[in-house]
C-alpha cells in the first residue's frame, strides 16, 4: 500500500486546496456538442469527469478562448454564455465529489483549418506554415498558412483570454491554466521556430515572451494569481515547433512568473507523450527556481510519481492516459492495483465507447 505516501495527502496549489497531489492531466476527448457551438456538459461529459473526481485536481480538455482558436473537431469554447452554463454541470459535479477542476484555456493559433474555424484563416505571430495535419469533417487535411496578427489583434487575443478565465469562474471553475505548451498560439510567440516578428512580439527574448506575460497578467488581474497556473513544454517537437535555445527563453519566462507568485506551472517533460530525455531545458533548475507549485507530466506511471513528490523533484503529477483508461487512478495507484490499458480509438470519437465505460476497480474485481 502507497496510501502514506506524500503524492496522497492534501496539499495547496496557489489558492486552491487539493485531497492530494495526483492532477488529472488536460486530455481533449472531441465530445462537446458542436451544432449547438461547441457546448460541454451533456450527461456523458459530466459523467466523465465525475468518474474521475478521486484526482486532488482536474486540468480540464482544452477549451477554446475564441471560435479562431479552436483547431479539433467538437473541442468546447469558453467565449459564450451558453457554453458557461454547460460547464457549470461539470464543475459543481466535480466539487460534489470531493475535487477541485481547473479550465485550460486554449487558442490554437497556426494549428487549425478554416474548415474548424467557420472559414477563418488561421491566425499566428508570423506567416510560417507548420507541417502538420488537421481532422476535420472533410477528412485529414494539410493546415495552411497562416496570416500574421496585427499588434492591436494581439491585444484582441489577450482580452479574450481575460474573458475566458472570468467566464472560468463563472461556470465555477477553481482557476485556470493557460495552455503555453505544444505549439499551440502562446508557444509559437515563445519559440523561434514559428515567431519571426520584427516587432516588440519577437526577436529578443523578453519579446518573445512578451505575449505569454501580457495573457498572464491579463488573467491574474482578472482572478488573481493564486488561481492561475501555465502548462510549457520547452522542448517538445509536437505541432512541428521548435526552438534554438530553448533555456534562454522558458528561463526568462519562470523568473517572470515567479515575480507574479501564480499558483502553478505544469511542465511536460521531455518530448509530449513520447521520450523524456530531450536535451535542452533544465527542469530540475526550474523545479529549484519556480516558488510555485511544480506539475510533472509526461510518461509517470505510479512508481515514479511517489518517487518525484517523495523526493521533492516535483509538488505534484499529472496523468493523461492513465486517466483516460482509469476513472478510479488514485485508489488504484494507492493499491498498486493492476491499470486498465487506454484503446486509442476511442480518444476522439464520438460517444460515451471508450470515454465512461472503462471499469472502476470494485466493478473490474466484481
Ligand atoms: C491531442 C489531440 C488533440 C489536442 C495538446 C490539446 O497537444 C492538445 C491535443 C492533444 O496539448
Amino acid at each position: 500500500m502507497n496510501t502514506t505516501r506524500k503524492l496522497f495527502q492534501p496539499t495547496r496549489i496557489g489558492d486552491i486546496e487539493v485531497a492530494n497531489r495526483v492532477v488529472m492531466a488536460p486530455l481533449t476527448r472531441s465530445r462537446a456538442d458542436e451544432a449547438a457551438g461547441d457546448i460541454p456538459g451533456s450527461t456523458m461529459n459530466v459523467e466523465y469527469y465525475r468518474q474521475r473526481s478521486n484526482a486532488g485536481l482536474i486540468i480540464s480538455e482544452g477549451t477554446q478562448v475564441s471560435p479562431l482558436g479552436k483547431g479539433y473537431m467538437a473541442t468546447p469554447g469558453i467565449y459564450s454564455d451558453a457554453q458557461v452554463e454547460g460547464w457549470k454541470a461539470i464543475t459543481q459535479a466535480v466539487h460534489a465529489a470531493g475535487s477541485k477542476i481547473v479550465a485550460q484555456i486554449w487558442h490554437v493559433g497556426r494549428i487549425t483549418h478554416p474548415d474548424l474555424t467557420g472559414g477563418a484563416q488561421p491566425v499566428a505571430p508570423s506567416a510560417v506554415k507548420p507541417k502538420v495535419v488537421a481532422y476535420t469533417h472533410n477528412g485529414k487535411v494539410e493546415v495552411p498558412e497562416p496570416r500574421a496578427l496585427s499588434v492591436e489583434e494581439i491585444a484582441e487575443v489577450v482580452q479574450e483570454f481575460r474573458r475566458a478565465a472570468a467566464n472560468a469562474i463563472r461556470a465555477g471553475f477553481d482557476g485556470v491554466e493557460i495552455h503555453g505548451a505544444n505549439g499551440y498560439l502562446v508557444d509559437q510567440f515563445l519559440r523561434d521556430g514559428a515567431n519571426r516578428r520584427t516587432d516588440q512580439y519577437g526577436g529578443s527574448v523578453e519579446n518573445r515572451v512578451r505575449f505569454a506575460l501580457e495573457v498572464i497578467d491579463g488573467v491574474i488581474a482578472e482572478i488573481g494569481a493564486g488561481r492561475v497556473g501555465i502548462r510549457l513544454s520547452p522542448v517538445t517537437p509536437a505541432n512541428d515547433l521548435s526552438d534554438s535555445n530553448p533555456q534562454a527563453v522558458f528561463g526568462h519566462l519562470v523568473e517572470e512568473l515567479n515575480k507574479r507568485g501564480i499558483a502553478f506551472i505544469h511542465f511536460v517533460e521531455g518530448a509530449t507523450g513520447g521520450p523524456r530525455d530531450v536535451p535542452g531545458f533544465d527542469f530540475a533548475w526550474a523545479r529549484r527556481t519556480f516558488k510555485g507549485t511544480y506539475i510533472a507530466n509526461n510518461g509517470y506511471d505510479g512508481a515514479m510519481a511517489v518517487e518525484a513528490v517523495e523526493s521533492g523533484r516535483a509538488d505534484a503529477v499529472a496523468f493523461g492516459r492513465l486517466f483516460i483508461a482509469n476513472p478510479d487512478l488514485v485508489p488504484r495507484l494507492k493499491r498498486n492495483a493492476p491499470l486498465n490499458a487506454p484503446n486509442p480509438k476511442t480518444f476522439y470519437a464520438p460517444g460515451p465507447e471508450g470515454y465512461i465505460d472503462y471499469p472502476a476497480l470494485e466493478a473490474a474485481a466484481a
